[in-house]
């Protein structure tokens, strides 16, 4: 059986939560609060000495970062079509995974850490910068364009969902994205879609 270390507002822990919905894999969930420190305990700094959430573990198996994750689970449970082997698409689909985990993490991420845990001292008008790039750079990928890598829906389209769909959560609108706000509600309809909160 598959654990997942979850919290349920970790926008990382539902990247994943949305591919193993997505795929239909079943899971149990061992609930970490980082808000009181669960993540720092020797038991799980030994699972993951980054003291990050998400962890997937599988028998003996222990994987962290939630872009790892997506990727494996792609691999293991959806064969070529969730994360391909072909190196043209491949490389594509990397290419979109890092911007998930590092343009929309600097912007919509952090804006929504920013405005809840200010104690984080996250610098509220880089938040709002990197977030317009973040968005102008995903808005100008899929303007024409259905999903974020290929033809299809990829690990790289549910590695970006959560930060975009929450992104109201920091006080950042999506207006003015026309083309991430059509690509957003498109992943709402696919089988075995689930929000934040589901
Ligand atoms: N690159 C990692 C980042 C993980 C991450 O930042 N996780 C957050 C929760 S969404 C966390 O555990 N933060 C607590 C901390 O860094 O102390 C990933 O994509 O999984």
């Amino acid at each position: 059986m598959l654990t997942l270390y979850n919290m349920p507002l970790a926008l990382n822990c539902y990247k994943v939560r949305l591919l193993l919905s997505l795929l239909l894999v079943t899971y149990e969930k061992r609930p970490i609060d980082l808000l009181t420190g669960d993540h720092q305990t020797p038991e799980f700094l030994a699972l993951n000495p980054f003291g990050q959430l998400p962890v997937l573990t599988d028998g003996e198996v222990v994987l962290r970062d939630s872009q790892a994750i997506l990727v494996w689970l792609a691999r293991k449970f959806g064969g070529e079509r969730w994360m391909p082997t072909e190196p043209n698409a491949e490389a594509l689909v990397n290419a979109w995974l890092s911007a998930a985990a590092f343009e929309l993490r600097l912007g919509p991420y952090d804006a929504r850490l920013a405005k809840h845990f200010p104690w984080l001292a996250i610098n509220a008008n880089t938040v709002v910068e990197q977030s317009a790039r973040a968005l102008r750079l995903f808005d100008q990928r899929l303007n024409g364009r259905e999903w974020i890598a290929l033809d299809h829906p990829t690990v790289a389209d549910v590695a970006a969902y959560p930060a975009i769909a929450q992104a109201g959560d920091g006080d950042i609108s999506l207006e003015g994205y026309p083309a991430v706000q059509a690509w957003a509600a498109r992943m709402q309809t696919l089988p075995g879609f689930v929000g934040l909160l589901d």
